[in-house]
């Protein structure tokens, strides 16, 4: 059978995306409890981001965001500290203007977050209600998108965990947290039925480790995978549940998928580099097919790992698979044998690749690159496709008249939009949408800095958190509005 369209199909989800750690803010207004970001401090390029910690004698310290955590430690905020997630670019002020703006771009689809202890500050413990005021909130910004036409696309699970929940029960190493993230799910798909069809229960599930991200304070590869099975188990449940609810919901799963190239033609390389791809297409391979893929048992034997599960967990992985694969395109790696670290799913730069430019963050830009990741996952699983992240971070500049002038932003977005193109219309990869990343600036998960923009709306703040947070718009915005109201032609 012969498909493929000449275009993008009519009803593309042309966007942008977000998430909430990054862009709302108000982390201790109405009613919102804790998340794990809100201890993370900011950070550069060259100096990571930490987290904050009282350790058990009551003495401060800053943790690498990937360290263990001490036993009996516990997270504070110090006052002396800049926390970006704490007003990040203020969505929660702010979405009315935004998301006009959006509308105004011609978006047909808004990817956002909603923030897990805003829904239920404790994280859905038993006995827990959820917190009205922030269920208002996400209602307001639905029926805002649904002024416009425009289709959320929310994600449950964004790099933020209710501290409640890691400080007491050790995040998702325990398997109660299932239970309290699907009373979570519940309540939201039950209270935006009408308004949000497609969800994502987990961002980038392959590179989630450590206190912020799992909520667990052990980041070793035992205590990982045991955490990572909790969550295909609650993702499973989730989609059981948004059916139940909602027949018509669409609930994909989400990666972070840049791609990976050998580094030459030594067989060892090739078959190296397809063994580390293995260590993130685990993951879809596990959420698309249902089952933990023939390579797991040599894949978890190198990495000394053995997963406990319950009778049942494998039932429910197979029959409750994702409606779709939504991934994240920002750059490719080149692997060869000991240049990457094992454990790592995410891919690490790797080494350098002479046919690539790269941003001054060091990412590659490889526009070919996601015509080949599509291809790969078409291939792969056959089901439809959604690239939920892709975009140029760079530290743009106001000219003196006000104009922002991101030349390469636009360039870097068209070349990859070609090649998506050529996937689509050339190779027939069936593709929901395309959200570029942070399409309104807002603070970097990666470094914590708010230098590192994507947006085609600058936003006034600096990397300490100061500025009068106006949204200016930059050269790229009324390019993309062309892209989107032309579905795709006008580039
Ligand atoms: C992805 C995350 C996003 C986002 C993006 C860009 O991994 O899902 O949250 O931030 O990467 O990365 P960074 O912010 O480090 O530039």
């Amino acid at each position: 059978m012969i498909v493929g369209n000449k275009n993008f199909k009519e009803g593309f989800l042309w966007g942008g995306a977000t998430a909430a750690t990054q862009y709302e803010g108000a982390y201790n207004q109405g009613g919102r409890g804790l998340a794990t970001n809100d201890f993370l401090t900011g950070g550069t390029k060259n100096s990571p981001r930490k987290v904050s910690v009282i350790l058990k004698d009551g003495t401060k310290t800053f943790l690498d965001r990937e360290a263990a955590v001490p036993e009996g430690a516990v997270g504070y905020i110090a006052e002396e500290t800049y926390y970006p997630s704490h007003k990040a670019t203020d969505f929660y002020d702010h979405y009315k203007g935004d998301i006009a703006l959006f509308a105004e771009m011609g978006f047909k689809c808004f990817r956002m977050s909603i923030s897990w202890p805003r829904v239920f500050p404790k994280g859905g413990i038993d006995g827990e209600v959820p917190n009205k005021e922030g269920l208002e909130f996400y209602e307001r910004v639905f029926n805002e998108c649904k002024k416009y036409n425009i289709e959320p696309l929310v994600t449950l699970f964004h790099f933020e965990n209710p501290a409640y929940l890691a400080d007491n029960y050790d995040g998702w190493y325990s398997r109660e947290t299932i239970d309290f993230y699907l009373r979570y799910c519940k309540e939201v798909f039950t209270r935006y039925k009408n308004l949000v069809k497609y969800w994502i229960p987990i961002n980038e599930i392959n590179v989630l480790r450590g206190y912020t991200r799992l909520g667990c304070r052990d980041t070793g590869a035992q205590a990982r995978y045991q955490a990572l099975h909790h969550l295909f188990v609650a993702n499973a449940l989730a989609i059981k549940l948004g059916h139940e609810i909602n027949p018509e919901n669409k609930i994909g799963a989400m990666l972070a998928l840049s791609g990976i190239y050998p580094k030459d033609c030594d067989p060892k390389n090739i078959m190296g580099a397809v063994e580390y791809r293995r260590r993130a297409l685990f993951f879809s391979d596990v959420m698309m097919r249902g089952y933990y893929p023939s390579y797991t048992r040599s894949m978890f034997e190198d990495l000394g790992v053995t997963i406990s599960k319950q009778p049942g967990d494998d039932d429910i992985i197979r029959k409750y698979v994702s409606d779709f694969l939504a991934f994240s395109y920002y750059r490719t790696t080149v692997y060869h044998t000991g240049v990457v670290q094992e454990t790592d799913t995410g891919g690490q730069l790797g080494d350098a690749n002479p046919f690539l430019e790269k941003t001054p963050w060091g990412w590659p830009i490889d526009p070919t690159g996601l015509r080949y990741v599509l291809n790969e996952l078409h291939e792969r699983y056959q089901r439809p496709l959604f690239i939920v992240e892709n975009g140029m971070g760079m530290d743009d500049v106001i000219e003196e008249d006000g104009s922002i002038n991101d030349d390469y932003r636009i360039q870097y977005l068209e070349d990859h939009i070609k090649e998506m193109k050529k996937a689509v219309v050339t190779d027939g990869v069936d593709l929901l949408g395309y959200t570029t990343w942070g399409c309104i600036d807002l603070v970097s998960s990666g470094t914590g800095e708010m230098k590192k923009r994507y947006g085609f709306i600058y936003v006034d703040m600096d990397d300490e958190g100061n500025g009068t947070l106006r949204r200016i718009k930059k050269k790229s915005f009324e390019w993309y509005k062309k892209v989107t109201q032309s579905n795709g032609e006008n580039l």
